[in-house]
């Protein structure tokens, strides 16, 4: 019976945001879930966004079916934004989903069907939604620690080691870039013996890249990926636009595939149809038409390189402010995007919440962008008071 289903443990960082909701205390510091804020500590619609909006509006004529593959010109636009010199590939093939999640779950799903013995290894810590979906999609997971929060360095030596003992037809999850929740990202000579081993090992990358542009750059954030899809053979990935446009409840993502052949790639895809038909049959229209609006005008799409370009250098000003706080935190300005993880107990984030109001993950991952200008200085205060002098 429906009624004998057993209790299920809620997404940890779902359950935060409810619990800092409930807070009432005025002084209250939300830095749990990744959503951007501005100087003044709200999370407003983008310029770039809000224009294309408008122009939807007065421009749009029907809301009739699209397809399952989604907005055909949004996936074109995001091509070079991803691939850059690789757009043209016609080897990579795509289509629109609802958010990353979408992505993910459509890109195991067809991994589990095309070899339902692949293992997909995984660095731990990782975001808290990478294992259920890839156990939703039935498939076996391996781990191995990527991050070390005593050294607050990535365990390169276990991951070469991991991935060297994966048998052909293994899966590789990578985090392209602004890794979640560590903000420990591979340098450029990490990558290229991640992807010199996946080549060597036949093994497919699943490159999920959800937070372009909040790193380094645009193009910056893409070296990964853009070495993975130069090398191998065949590749997944899973992008999200809902960061990097802050469109986050519009749920805008893509799925890209690469084989070996623009016709593997077209069949493969052909099966991805038939996975999302299963789930959603069709992805909402609305964000991925805003996607698509931005990107196709020059204006809009300059001014959405500023807005990109203005979040992360927030993103590195509060870094800055952490690092010269305490020598403790010093490391923070050597990673990259929304999240770092503290150096703190369980018990120290308890404190944190019930002290100062002051909430983030019990790993430590806080959300650097999760308080207004006026907020970082008691922020950076409680964290060196509870981490010690
Ligand atoms: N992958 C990572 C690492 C994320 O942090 C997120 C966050 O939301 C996603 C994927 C999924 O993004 P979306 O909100 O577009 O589903
Ligand atoms: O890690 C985060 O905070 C974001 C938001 O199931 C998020 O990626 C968290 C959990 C989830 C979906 C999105």
């Amino acid at each position: 019976r429906l009624a004998d289903l057993h209790p299920v443990k809620s997404d940890s960082l779902l359950a935060l945001i409810a619990k800092a909701n409930a807070d009432t205390r005025p002084e209250k510091i939300d830095v749990g879930v990744g959503v951007y804020k501005d100087s003044q500590g709200r999370t407003p619609v983008m310029r770039s966004v809000k224009a294309a909006e408008k122009r939807l509006w007065e421009t749009q004529r029907s809301k009739s079916y699209l397809g399952g593959a989604g907005d055909a010109r949004m996936l074109q636009l995001l091509k070079p934004i991803l691939f850059g010199p690789h757009a043209g590939d016609e080897r990579i093939v795509g289509l629109q989903t609802p958010g990353g999640c979408g992505a993910l779950t459509l890109g195991f799903n067809l991994v589990a069907k095309a070899n339902p013995k692949a293992r997909v290894l995984v660095g731990t810590p990782t975001w808290p939604n990478h294992q259920p979906i890839i156990a939703g999609a039935g498939l076996e997971i391996v781990e191995y620690p990527y991050y070390d929060r005593q050294e607050r360095r990535i365990c390169f030596a276990q991951m070469v080691e991991a991935i060297g003992a994966a048998r052909g037809g293994d899966v590789v999850l990578l985090h392209g870039c602004c890794h979640n929740p560590t903000g420990a990202d591979l340098d450029e000579a990490q990558w290229r013996e991640v992807v010199r081993l996946l080549v060597e090992r036949q093994l497919l990358p699943v490159v999920d890249i959800a937070y372009q542009g909040l790193g380094k750059g645009l193009e910056e954030d893409a070296f990964g990926l853009r070495l993975v899809i130069e090398a191998c053979d065949e590749v997944v990935v899973a992008q999200s636009c809902d960061k990097n446009f802050g469109v986050y409840r519009d749920r805008v993502g893509a799925l890209f595939l690469k084989t070996g052949t623009a016709n593997t790639s077209g069949n493969a895809i052909k099966h991805v149809l038939q996975i999302a038909r299963e789930m959603w049959s069709m992805p909402p229209d609305h964000g991925g038409a805003v996607v698509r609006t931005v990107l196709d005008d020059p204006e809009l799409a300059a001014d959405w390189r500023a807005e990109v370009d203005e979040m992360r250098a927030r993103i590195l000003a509060i870094r800055e402010r952490l690092a010269a706080a305490h020598p403790k935190l010093a490391f923070i300005t050597e990673q990259n995007g929304m999240f770092s993880m503290l150096p703190v107990t369980p018990q120290q984030v308890d404190d944190l919440r019930e002290r100062h109001a002051i909430y983030m993950a019990d790993s430590g991952r806080f959300n650097i962008l999760g308080m207004a200008d006026d907020e970082v200085d008691r922020f950076v205060a409680a964290v060196v008071e509870v981490i010690g002098g």
